[in-house]
């Protein structure tokens, strides 16, 4: 018998030095839920199953792949960060009106031009580990095309939230938005984004495109970030109008009711649209145990889940996303990885 293919897991050391810290002006220090336990939980839980998994360094991502993307401004404000003193994280506090893409990116204070919120630190560390979490995806996705069925991008800091010249909710480049830019020239791509926040960012990328569609399921934006985008009424824009998917979940939803909500909206949809490519923005923070999610998905649920979105029989990149529980993030993680490889018919 062949010997089963290990599913590639992407992944730089170098995205553990970027600690984001809470820092607010009365010198009370919170710890920050992206920290870099998370990535630790999922490598120490893949690198346990090496049997089905195969940890790699991706190849360095060309700036011109994050230009494909992000706006210059936005890479120039990461690279005016890199000059912060070590110990310092910049939160910005202020957000002019009326004044996207014309902050000045070299002035550190000026960061609120190019950030939607106040929860998301820039530091010395932050674009280098950015930079190497994006290259995580694109390596996944050109695995892909490549012919493997499945690739996971370890990718942390994450991505879904971030736009083109916007970062926030602890994202800085759109991970899964460049791993479906890669796919989208070889194919039709679709972005399935299973985070318990809506993916505003791949959304936002991707809302006039119709080679691409993106569908988000998530906690209501009445209650839960990012608030101001998310609801059903947003469809694409232009030739993408019909390309973008909001699936507003109830509150404390169960995996039953989960999967049931994601067979009976999602799935036709990605049938209908007749992708090529599947790209998962694979956020595990609907999680029963989730700090900031409130859905109620078991460990068991990944598995569910990742078998019934293998069983759509489209190659995979599974960017990593959310998921603040880090003690149980790793397990979560390969359940969800070992039920695509399931559907995927890639276990025995
Ligand atoms: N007190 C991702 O999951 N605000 N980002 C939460 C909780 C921001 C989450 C506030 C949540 C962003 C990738
Ligand atoms: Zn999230």
């Amino acid at each position: 018998m062949p010997a089963r293919p290990r599913t590639p897991v992407f992944f730089n050391e170098l995205q553990l030095e970027f600690k984001p810290r809470y820092e607010w002006a009365f010198g009370e220090k919170i710890t920050h839920p992206e920290t870099t336990a998370r990535a630790e939980s999922i490598l120490a839980a893949v690198g346990q199953a090496h049997e089905d998994f195969d940890i790699r360094v991706p190849a360095p991502i060309p700036a011109s792949a994050l230009r494909g993307l992000h706006s210059m401004q936005l890479l120039n404000l990461y690279a005016a960060a890199e000059q912060l003193p070590g110990d310092k994280d910049f939160h910005p506090t202020v957000f002019p009106k009326l004044k996207r893409g014309e902050g000045d990116p070299t002035n550190i204070h000026q960061a609120g031009a190019y950030c939607f919120d106040s929860g998301t630190p820039l530091n010395a560390q932050t674009l280098s580990a950015a930079t190497w979490s994006a290259a995580c995806a694109r390596a996944a996705a050109t695995t892909l095309r490549k012919g493997t069925k499945l690739a996971y991008a370890l990718s942390r800091p994450p991505g879904h939230h971030a736009q083109r010249d916007l970062f926030g909710g602890y994202c800085y480049f759109n991970n899964a938005g460049i791993a479906a830019k890669t796919l989208r020239r070889s194919g039709r791509v679709v972005v399935l984004d299973i985070d318990f926040h809506h993916g505003n960012g791949t959304q936002d990328l991707f809302l006039r495109d119709d080679k691409v569609l993106t569908i988000s399921l998530h906690g209501d934006p009445r209650e839960y970030f990012p608030f101001f985008c998310g609801y059903a009424s947003e469809v694409g824009e232009g030739r993408g109008r019909g390309h973008n998917i909001n699936l507003v979940l109830e509150s404390e939803i169960d995996g039953a009711h989960y999967l049931a909500a994601f067979e009976a909206h999602a799935l036709p949809a990605i049938e209908l649209f007749e992708p090529d490519y599947l790209v998962l923005a694979a956020g595990l923070d609907t999680y029963e145990r989730d700090p900031i999610g409130n859905f109620k998905l078991t460990t068991e649920d990944f598995f569910r889940l990742g078998e019934r979105i293998g069983a759509i029989g489209l190659p995979v990149a599974a960017i990593q996303e959310g998921g603040y529980y880090a003690a149980h993030l790793g397990r979560n993680a390969v359940a969800l990885l070992r039920g695509l490889r399931a559907g995927l018919g890639l276990a025995d």
